[in-house]
């Protein structure tokens, strides 16, 4: 957001001389694919006059709409491709005569294909919460002026100061246990009161309660400290992806606290929340009225829903998210609350990023039980009367079907058929698959704190299909339930405050059971970087026996074989059976051990282990 401080040309028409105009987005760019351009314009009165444009060679005025609020106007203009970097000047007259400007820049290097590289199956993904991982810069944990100042780390909901630069300084710890990609859950500001949630008057310190999407929160430290980590980490080889709420905004977003029109919301008589069944979507059965109340009941009181059928509104939010890629040069984006949102305005926006970033990656959190719910809601091969075009999901489906395999008796089968149901999806590799998430009980504990099993469901999400993401902290064995508040599973990182009284950021801050697990991570995140079978390669698998889970990765030149055996007993397997998946390879690398295997004869298994044999 740039505030635009407008002159008047007359200095004898009223006190209200002298105003602030807001204009959406703060700026644009020249030679973007897509010429269309709609600036919002925020403030006192500015819908009651008329607006001019300068000439400028290759920008046309398309057109000016005024909503019911006069506090707006929006501006559509069109950037032909031969128009050259300047600032465009409108004059405005009426209560206030006045004179704005706005800068169209020339496009960063790369055009939006080399510098947004995307995010594949290729690389790993690190989930960060900001405020809990690292604080690089004490200056800004508290910011006098937003509408709360809390700062008290022993406050499970309160802010407690990490930020972007703390993110910054820890890339090369996070490149050196193989991570390639960082995911923090929004940095855009929450400039929101503490709302009353769990019982308690809760912070925006997660994020998700935005009220400006052009201005990074300044307790993360604001849309500098954001660019430069995102160029950090792309001098490093590493990429960046954004997390982006299309469904709501905090209660306190300006455009709530002065809505532009009334059918800005999704209206109701009286509150009216989402009844959460994606089923309403694709159930042939379904009443219109379910599915109003999936995509236009609210999500909680206070955040309010958005209409993302409203074109200005829809207009707004893809041009910010064009501008969040461009400006910051992200990578990928990942979307909240996905299966809340209108349909149409879903595809429209992915196209849009698609357009303009080729390489983009986007994935939607759709919080789904089935693979059909999942599948629905990304590109598949169902036969549905509306088809979805974003290229993947979070994979809750996996998600819990790997955590069941480690955990409950006969689960390999689970996970196995869940895998088979693949055939839905045009590109599973697409989705994006975890162990856990900020929204979710760690994973350690979970698995009732058993460390080998753990390792067998990191051994899991490291060699499936997909995008894999870890949780911040999960390598150093950080743990807890969602109980009382989802503050638990959001703890902060050790070491990650320079008052900690351990650094869980180096070996002499670990006990030796998390330098362990970490080191073991480490080896098998590392080497998958190595593996073009793991990293992109097709799979083939066998139904589980005795709940053993065999399964083989494979590219035209590479090959993995791994074995999942959660059983509390050793377990002989031969290799008779998988000759399809060994292709004709006697021998093998166990890449743990280092040792060879002798894939002739019958293997034992150990209890409780998983095991990845490079062929
Ligand atoms: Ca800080
Ligand atoms: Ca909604």
């Amino acid at each position: 957001m740039k505030s635009f401080v407008l002159f008047a040309s007359f200095v004898c028409l009223s006190l209200n001389l002298l105003s602030q105009v807001n204009v959406y987005p703060s700026h644009w760019w020249v030679g973007m694919k897509d010429s269309r351009l709609q600036l919002m314009l925020h403030g006192k009165d500015i819908g009651k006059g008329s607006v001019r444009m300068n000439p400028y060679p290759g920008v046309r005025l398309q057109g000016i709409h005024v909503p019911e609020n006069k506090n707006y106007v929006f501006i559509d203009l069109q950037v032909s491709p031969a128009a050259k970097p300047g600032k465009l000047q409108f004059k405005m007259a009426g209560t206030q005569s006045v004179t704005l400007q706005y800068e169209l820049k020339a496009r960063e290097k790369g055009n939006g294909i080399t510098r947004n590289k995307g995010v594949t199956s290729a690389d790993l993904v690190y989930l960060i919460m900001p405020d809990r991982f690292s604080n690089g810069d004490t200056t800004n944990d508290v910011v006098q002026g937003l509408r709360e100042t809390m700062h008290n780390r022993k406050n499970p909901w309160s802010r407690h100061g990490g930020d972007i630069k703390g993110v910054q300084n820890k890339l090369d710890y996070l490149q050196d246990i193989g991570v390639t990609t960082v995911w923090m859950t929004p940095v855009v500001e929450n400039n929101m009161p503490l709302m009353h949630e769990w019982g308690n008057d809760v912070a925006g310190y997660h994020g998700y309660w935005i009220t400006d999407h052009y201005n990074v929160d300044p307790r993360f430290g604001g849309n500098k400290a954001y660019k430069e980590m995102v160029a950090t980490a792309h001098n490093k080889g590493m990429k960046v992806i954004q997390d982006a709420v299309y469904n709501h905004v905090g209660s306190h977003h300006w455009f709530i606290l002065d809505l532009p029109m009334k059918d800005w919301l999704n209206n109701w008589p009286a509150y009216q929340g989402s009844n959460h069944k994606e089923e309403v979507f694709f159930d042939p059965y379904t009443s219109k009225l379910d599915k109003d109340i999936m995509v236009g009941g609210w999500f909680v009181p206070h955040l309010p829903d958005l209409n993302l059928r409203n074109s200005f509104l829809a207009n707004y939010l893809i041009q910010n998210a064009i501008w969040c890629t461009e400006e910051f040069g992200i990578d990928g984006w990942r979307v909240d609350t996905y299966k809340y949102c209108d349909e149409q305005f879903m595809n429209t926006i992915n196209t849009a990023l698609e357009k303009e970033f080729p390489k983009i990656t986007i994935f939607g959190e759709s919080w789904c039980n089935t693979p059909l719910g999942s599948a629905y809601f990304t590109q598949n091969n169902l036969d549905v009367p509306f088809k979805h075009n974003v290229q993947g999901v979070t994979d809750f489906p996996i998600a819990f079907g790997m955590k069941d395999a480690v955990l409950n008796p006969g689960g390999t089968a689970q996970l196995y058929s869940l895998l088979a149901q693949d055939a839905l999806y045009k590109n599973p590799l697409r989705n994006c698959i975890f162990l856990e998430n900020h929204d979710m009980d760690r994973i350690l504990s979970v698995l009732g704190n058993s460390v080998p099993r753990l390792k067998m469901a990191t051994g899991l999400l490291l060699t499936v299909r997909g995008i894999p993401q870890v949780y911040y902290g999960t390598e150093v064995l950080m743990k807890n339930f969602k109980n009382p508040s989802d503050a638990e599973v959001r703890r902060d990182f050790p070491g990650g405050w320079q008052q900690d009284p351990v650094n869980k950021f180096i070996p002499e801050g670990r006990i030796p059971e998390e330098q362990e697990y970490h080191t073991w991570f480490k080896k098998i995140a590392r080497y998958r970087l190595t593996s073009p079978a793991l990293q992109t390669g097709k799979t083939l698998h066998y139904q589980p026996n005795d709940n053993v889970y065999v399964y083989f990765r494979y590219t035209s030149s590479h090959r993995v074989m791994c074995i999942l055996n959660p059983n509390s007993t050793s377990a002989k397997i031969s290799s008779e059976r998988f000759q399809q998946g060994l292709a004709g390879k006697k021998q093998g690398r166990n890449i743990l051990s280092e040792q060879l295997v002798d894939l002739t004869q019958t293997m034992e298994v150990p209890a409780l282990s998983f095991t990845i044999i490079e062929l």
